[in-house]
């Protein structure tokens, strides 16, 4: 189909996001998972699509995007019947953008430097994101009162968000905190999450 979005992805990577996001607008996609451990990133059709090597990658009416955080922005005004985006003229835009970048910009920083063990140094900090503790408090206050990071409205930032608090979940990088737990776990429960997940489940027992 000419609106197809193919997803090159992996189950075990950032790809997820972007496949929970295309289960929540609806649209047509075709998944093409790509073997991270054989090193199929880096396999010169691919290189030719993302020269960084990397998942996820979509390519939509012939034109190939990169980066989590850009995808998501793209899908979401290229579908905007989801509602998954504040348009240009609506004055939720700039919330909305503010948090999605904050997501790709300061809070998965902070937790790669959290997981590798490096601290930001003392005094003036070049460090995008200042420092772990005012990153996690920042984005404690933006889903306050919630229930999303727009009020009640859900869209694309809370996709990223909630999908970096399940990572360092994962990674075991997060320390419990009542307002961000709840708030992952009201966006996890969505239905669109749930089949992604189930779909990387099927695609990790193969
Ligand atoms: N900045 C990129 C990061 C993409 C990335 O690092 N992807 C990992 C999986 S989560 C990957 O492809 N790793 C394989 C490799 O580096 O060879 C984004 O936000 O999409």
């Amino acid at each position: 189909m000419a609106d197809t979005v193919v997803l090159y992805t992996n189950p075990m990577s950032r790809g997820r996001i972007v496949h929970w996001l295309l289960e929540e607008i609806g649209a047509p996609y075709e998944l093409k998972t790509l073997d991270l451990q054989k090193g199929e990133q880096k396999a010169p059709a691919y290189l030719a699509i993302n020269p960084m090597g990397k998942v996820p990658t979509i390519v939509h009416r012939g034109v190939a995007i990169t980066e989590t955080a850009a995808i998501l922005l793209y899908l979401a005004d290229a579908f905007p019947a989801a509602g998954l985006a504040p348009r240009s003229d609506d004055p939720a835009r700039g919330t909305y953008l503010r948090w999605l970048v904050f997501g790709a910009s300061c809070f998965e920083p902070a937790l790669v430097d959290r997981i590798l063990q490096r601290s930001p140094p003392q005094g003036f900090n070049p460090l995008g994101y200042g420092t772990y503790a005012q990153t996690l408090d920042t984005f404690e206050r933006a889903v306050t009162p919630g229930p999303f990071v727009l009020g009640e409205r859900f869209s694309a930032a809370d996709v990223l968000l909630a999908s970096q608090l399940w990572w360092a979940g994962m990674m075991k990088a997060l320390e419990p905190r009542a307002k961000l737990d709840a708030y992952q776990a009201r966006c996890l429960a969505r239905p669109a999450y749930q089949r992604a997940d189930a779909a990387a489940a099927k695609l990790m027992a193969r």
